[in-house]
Order: structure tokens, then C-alpha cells, then sequence
């Protein structure tokens, strides 16, 4: 692991647990654990967070809530990717129900609407995903950047649903990728590879407003990928012959059940619920970006500010019923149809312990 690879590990293991998996369902977190923010705040008291399971109830699942199923259609003329769901492919494909939070649809619904369509071939697993959004905003332009310190989108992949080996890519409005692989969750010290790049990976999206101008009211963002099945494989020094590294990165057969879920992380900034004004003149030279301004400077452009303080709201497909996604057991069981409708499915029952 070379110096910048050890930064980003460290970084994961600093912030990914506090984001992704603050609440122990299983192991109460110790007084020190850092609070769910990058700022290390107070979690929001006017969005109380449910305790699951409840004292004595050995797994969080409820029966009424089994994991959310899709059946996902078979293609054989793939989506243009361009960002826009509009392609003849996609009329074949049922959208999810929309995301719920994360904690369960018990919870207050998500401000914003967000649900998708899946597809598949033989090459490639398509996501179409539509999200309402009145400020689109993004900062992140690097490769593997720390993505869900904006707002994003993600994927998280376990083939074999052996809860362990699984994959995660998360996108930005910029189309920003951080792809990840994890060699166990992190209650089990992960770790997360950040070097794992998801080779193929090919993104497209589309935005119906204007990026990171607070002074209109934006509609929303369409984000389509195709996920190489030939890309979901671990990195070549992940040593253990069994499980994702037998699986040897092929597309899914007719009939496949794998877990899969999705998470969409929005974080609340100074402008929601309302648009800045817009500046009372266009700047004519560069000393609007001078901090402070002096006496006489015309206004700054407006921008967005995170809500210091403000612990990220996180949606799902298949409800978590706790504040981490890193626990597939709820990830939501995608099968995978070819020529005909799949038979009806009879939930399994969720395994109070991960499998191994
Ligand atoms: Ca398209
Ligand atoms: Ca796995
Ligand atoms: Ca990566």
C-alpha cells in the first residue's frame, strides 16, 4: 500500500463507520465513538434516530419488511447511456419503489424522490437511477475522491450474498466515481480497498438544472451505468480461494438471486428549502472571491455551505433498519430474468448473524 493508499485507508476507517456505521445493532458503540459527521457534531435532535432492534428482539428484521425484491429484465438492445431514462430499454424495466430512510419507512420520508430501473446482458448490469433534487451540487473532481462527503449515489454489490467480498461505487453529480472493494464489513475492521477500480465502469448523467448555482431551483439528476460483469472481481493479492475470488467475475445466470442495495447520502446545506439571490451585479473582476470582503464590495456569489452540525440523511432501496449500509443482510435481493417472467419468491428468512 503506498503512502496515499494508507491515507485513504486511514480516512475510510476514520469516517466511513461514523457515516455508514454509526449505530451498533449488534455491539453498543464505545462513549469515544465519533459522532456521524465529518465535524465530529452532535447528531440532529429534531430527526431522532429508532433504536433497532428493540431490547430483547434478536434481529432487527420485521417480518412485514422482508428485503425489497427486483426482478431484473434481460436486454437485448442496451440503454444509450447518456443520462436520460428515455431509451426504449428502459420502458422494459419496472422502477423500485421509492427510497425509504435508511432506519425504515417508519422514519420520515426522504424530502426528495429517488427510485431506479435495473437491466442486464451479458456484458453489462445497467442502473437507471432518478432523483429529485432542487439544488444540484458537487465539489468532488478526483477519482476516488471521498465521494459521499457530497451528495451521491451508490451501489453496493455482494454476488455470492455471503455478506462478505462486496463491492461499492458511489457517484456524484460531477460523475465523480469512488469505487471500493470490502473484504468483510467494517464491524469486522474491513478493510476497505480503495484501490479496487471498477475497470469498464461506464457513467453518464444528466442534470436538470444548473450545478452549484444557488440562485434557481433545480429539478433533479438522472445517472445511468454499466457495470462490466468482467469488472466485479478482487483485487489480485486478495489471497482466499473461496467465495467472490472463485466467483470469477462472470455475468450472473438466468435465474441468479444477488444482494444488492442502494443508498443515496444528501447533506443539508444553507440553502435548502429556499434559493439565494442572485448577485446585484455580474463581478467584473476577481475580488468577489476575496475573503473578508471590504467595505464597498459588491456581494459574493452565492454558494452552498454544508450545515455544520447537520449529520448526512442517508435513503435506501432495502430499508437497514440501522445506520449502516454496511451490513448485507438487508441489501435487497436483485434476480436476474431472461425469457419469461421469474416464479414468485418466498422471502427467506434473514440470518441473525452474518453467513462467515
Ligand atoms: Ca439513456
Ligand atoms: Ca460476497
Ligand atoms: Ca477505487
Amino acid at each position: 500500500m503506498d503512502p496515499l493508499s494508507g491515507l485513504l485507508a486511514a480516512l475510510a476507517f476514520a469516517h466511513a463507520p461514523a457515516l455508514h456505521a454509526a449505530s451498533a445493532v449488534f455491539e453498543p458503540p464505545a462513549a469515544s465513538e465519533p459522532a456521524a459527521s465529518d465535524s465530529a457534531t452532535p447528531p440532529d435532535a429534531a430527526r431522532p434516530k429508532r433504536e433497532f432492534p428493540p431490547p430483547g428482539d434478536p434481529t432487527p428484521q420485521k417480518p412485514a419488511y422482508p428485503p425489497k425484491t427486483y426482478d431484473c429484465p434481460f436486454t437485448a438492445s442496451p440503454p444509450v447511456l447518456d443520462g436520460r431514462l428515455d431509451d426504449a430499454a428502459w420502458m422494459h424495466a419496472p422502477w423500485t419503489d421509492d427510497f425509504v430512510d435508511i432506519q425504515g419507512p417508519e422514519l420520515p420520508s426522504p424530502r426528495y424522490r429517488t427510485r431506479l430501473k435495473m437491466l442486464w446482458d451479458e456484458s453489462y448490469l445497467y442502473i437507471g437511477v432518478s432523483m429529485e433534487e432542487p439544488h444540484l451540487w458537487a465539489t468532488l473532481r478526483n477519482h476516488d475522491d471521498i465521494v459521499f462527503r457530497d451528495n451521491d449515489i451508490e451501489i453496493f454489490i455482494d454476488p455470492d450474498g455471503d455478506t462478505r467480498e462486496y463491492y461499492e461505487i458511489e457517484a456524484n453529480a460531477f460523475g465523480t466515481i469512488f469505487d471500493l472493494y470490502l473484504h468483510r464489513r467494517y464491524k469486522e475492521d474491513g478493510p476497505a480497498e480503495h484501490g479496487w477500480h471498477c475497470e469498464g465502469l461506464r457513467t453518464a448523467i444528466h442534470l436538470d438544472g444548473t450545478l452549484n448555482d444557488p440562485t434557481d431551483r433545480d429539478k433533479g439528476w438522472s445517472l445511468e451505468w454499466a457495470i462490466p460483469w468482467s469488472s466485479l472481481k478482487p483485487p489480485a493479492w486478495d489471497k482466499p480461494s473461496f467465495g467472490e475470488k472463485e466467483r470469477a467475475a462472470a455475468a450472473p445466470k438466468a435465474g441468479d438471486e444477488w444482494r444488492i442495495n442502494f443508498s443515496r447520502v444528501q447533506w443539508m446545506h444553507n440553502w435548502e428549502g429556499r434559493i439565494a439571490p442572485k448577485p446585484v451585479e455580474k463581478p467584473i473582476d476577481n475580488r468577489y472571491n476575496q475573503d473578508p470582503p471590504s467595505p464597498g464590495d459588491a456581494p459574493k456569489q452565492p454558494s452552498y455551505e454544508k450545515v455544520s452540525g447537520r449529520p448526512e440523511d442517508n435513503w435506501v432501496w432495502s430499508p437497514q433498519w440501522q445506520i449502516d449500509m454496511h451490513d448485507p443482510r438487508w441489501w435487497g435481493v436483485v434476480r436476474f430474468a431472461r425469457g419469461g417472467a421469474l416464479a414468485p419468491r418466498t422471502p427467506a428468512p434473514v440470518p441473525a448473524q452474518p453467513l462467515r
